[in-house]
């Protein structure tokens, strides 16, 4: 409850975002994912641990402006996904599903190019460009993920219902069944072999 009074009168002015730094102005949740925070959500695990035997890079960072999990509440956040690749995976966000499947969200591309796999819970999935200027729907009962398939930062903002949570566990344990590879200098979107549709 003290966030969401302390979130909603910082909230009575606009909030700048740094389009060229994905810096979100007043956050109030701060993650900074590395490699090693995600490394069961990459396919390669030898490239995975080959890697983190000689650095540990930060794939993605986010800003959060989050007004406590009460219903009809809005949150937002922005996203800085690094380009780069775990051998010919490109570099991603962990993914998830709401905890609370039926609520949905909005993206809007800042910087960079890339895009997002949205899938639902049979493994059915699609993908959506992200550019600048563009708005990406993703609708309840889907999980989603960006990837960076440009040589640029990713940078976009999320607007989510407060009460949505995260559900990362689903993800872990069975992945998504798409992956997002390059190949001959080409992005190539390949059904994923250890995807599990259980
Ligand atoms: C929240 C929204 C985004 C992601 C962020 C990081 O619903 O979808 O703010 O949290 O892009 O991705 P992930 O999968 O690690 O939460
Ligand atoms: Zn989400």
């Amino acid at each position: 409850m003290p966030i969401a009074v302390i979130s909603l009168k910082n909230i009575m002015n606009a909030i700048k975002i740094d389009t060229k730094t994905g810096k979100l102005e007043n956050y109030t949740k701060r993650i900074v994912r590395k490699l090693s925070d995600m490394k069961e959500f990459y396919f390669n695990k030898s490239v995975v641990d080959e890697i983190l035997s000689k650095n540990d890079p930060v794939i993605y960072e986010v800003y959060a402006f989050e007004t406590g999990d009460s219903v009809g509440n809005l949150s937002f956040a922005t996203t800085i996904l690094y380009p780069g690749k775990i051998g010919n995976e490109f570099f991603m966000t962990k993914g998830h599903f709401h905890e609370k499947r039926d609520r949905a969200e909005i993206y809007l591309g800042l910087s960079g190019s890339g895009l997002m796999l949205i899938m639902d819970d049979r493994g059915n999935a699609y993908h959506v460009k992200i550019k600048p200027h563009s708005v990406i729907y993703v609708p309840p009962n889907h999980a989603h993920r960006a990837v960076n398939t440009g040589k640029e930062k990713l940078i976009f903002l999320a607007i989510y219902p407060s009460d949505a949570g995260h559900d990362y566990g689903t993800i872990l344990e069975k992945g998504f069944s798409k992956l997002v590879i390059e190949e001959n200098n080409s992005v190539r979107i390949i059904d994923n072999p250890k995807f599990k549709n259980q």
